[in-house]
């Protein structure tokens, strides 16, 4: 078995933590002896404890200096929320240790490395660098650009049309598409976000009920429903905020005393269902994008941020991040209708 073999499974199991780790990073480590994994651990809440150090905690046997430490993202050097694994790594005695990719937050960016050769372990890497920051797309652009991974999805008929005359979504993808879309798209992402247009219309949940991983999706929260409505037009009854998951829904408006008492009455009670009312200043009729980025990646009251989006629609939504210049992926799934 070679590194990139371990490496390989510290991304699969790092996914465990995925909807649970808000603006953080997912990552995976394996403790290897003579080709066998002997431990596995992995980061799986927001300020908690970081994947090396899980391991370690649950490892308590003596380690052998054969012994190798893979990680998917460097170990990191920094007393944040948790204190350096780095310390951890040279305590219990490891003295091989094989990561994935160099951690982008400027308070280790390679110093996680270097202190660990200084103690005199071999470290090696990255090993599978570009499958790991692919993996952590959305926390190397929060790190390093403040803004989050955005995607953008879109799906086109063989005439070329998304909607109906009318300007209502249309049906255009197959059920295996939908299938996809959910696993592969919808799942990974940390927040869903839609125009106020297409909730209109449609009143979608948006949610990830056609992906394939069911056993993960079990055991995590989903990705956040994020609407964008500056007049706070949204009815009542949506299903966004009054399903069972509405807590997992963010709806971004302009401030309250800019709302009509009318609009600010419904603002609270959206609040006192358990919605996250984000209210953000306009430009016109454009929310202003550094702040709603600000308002999306930062923890503050119980709220632990995200890092990366999947922009579903509509039009006026796509060409809004369109035109900002901040859309990293876009995907367009072509309909055979
Ligand atoms: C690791 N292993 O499992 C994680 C790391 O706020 P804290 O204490 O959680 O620290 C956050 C920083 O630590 C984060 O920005 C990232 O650089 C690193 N996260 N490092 O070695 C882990 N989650
Ligand atoms: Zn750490």
């Amino acid at each position: 078995m070679d590194n990139a073999f371990f490496i390989r499974r510290c991304l699969e199991i790092a996914e465990g933590g995925r909807h649970l780790v808000g603006n953080g990073v997912l990552v995976g480590a394996v403790l290897v002896r003579d080709g066998e994994i002997l431990e596995e651990g992995i980061h799986s809440s927001y300020g908690g404890v970081h994947a090396e150090r899980e391991l370690l905690q649950k490892y308590e046997q003596k380690i052998s200096s054969k012994d190798i430490l893979y990680t998917s993202l460097e170990p990191c050097c920094h007393q944040g929320k948790t204190p350096p694994c780095t310390d951890v790594i040279i305590e219990r005695g490891i003295k091989n240790v094989v990561f994935g990719m160099v951690d982008p937050d400027p308070r280790m960016a390679g110093k996680g490395n270097a202190i660990l050769r200084e103690a005199g372990l071999q470290v090696i890497g990255p090993v599978l660098r570009a499958e790991c920051e692919y993996f952590c797309r959305g926390f190397i652009s929060v790190r390093t650009k403040n803004r989050p991974f955005i995607t953008l999805k879109r799906a086109l008929a063989r005439d070329g049309s998304f909607a109906n005359p009318n300007g209502s979504p249309k049906k255009i993808t197959s059920e295996a598409q939908d299938i996809w879309a959910h696993s592969h798209l919808r799942f990974p992402a940390d927040g869903i976000v839609c125009g106020i247009g297409t909730i209109l219309f449609d009143d979608p949940e948006l949610n990830t009920r056609f992906a394939q991983n069911k056993e993960l999706q079990n055991q995590v929260l989903g990705p956040y429903r994020i609407i964008l409505d500056p007049h706070l037009n949204l009815p009542e009854d949506a299903k966004v905020v009054s399903d069972p998951s509405r807590d997992r829904t963010i709806i971004i408006t302009r401030p309250l005393d800019e709302l009509s008492s009318d609009h600010q009455r419904k603002f609270l009670l959206f609040q006192d269902r358990g919605v996250r009312m984000m209210p953000c200043d306009l430009h016109g009729e454009a929310f202003d994008l550094a702040q709603l980025f600000a308002l999306l990646i930062t923890p503050r009251d119980g709220y632990h941020g995200l890092t990366n989006l999947l922009i579903e629609g509509g039009a006026k939504t796509w060409k809004f991040f369109r035109d900002a210049g901040v859309v990293d992926e876009e995907v367009t799934l072509l309909g055979k209708v």
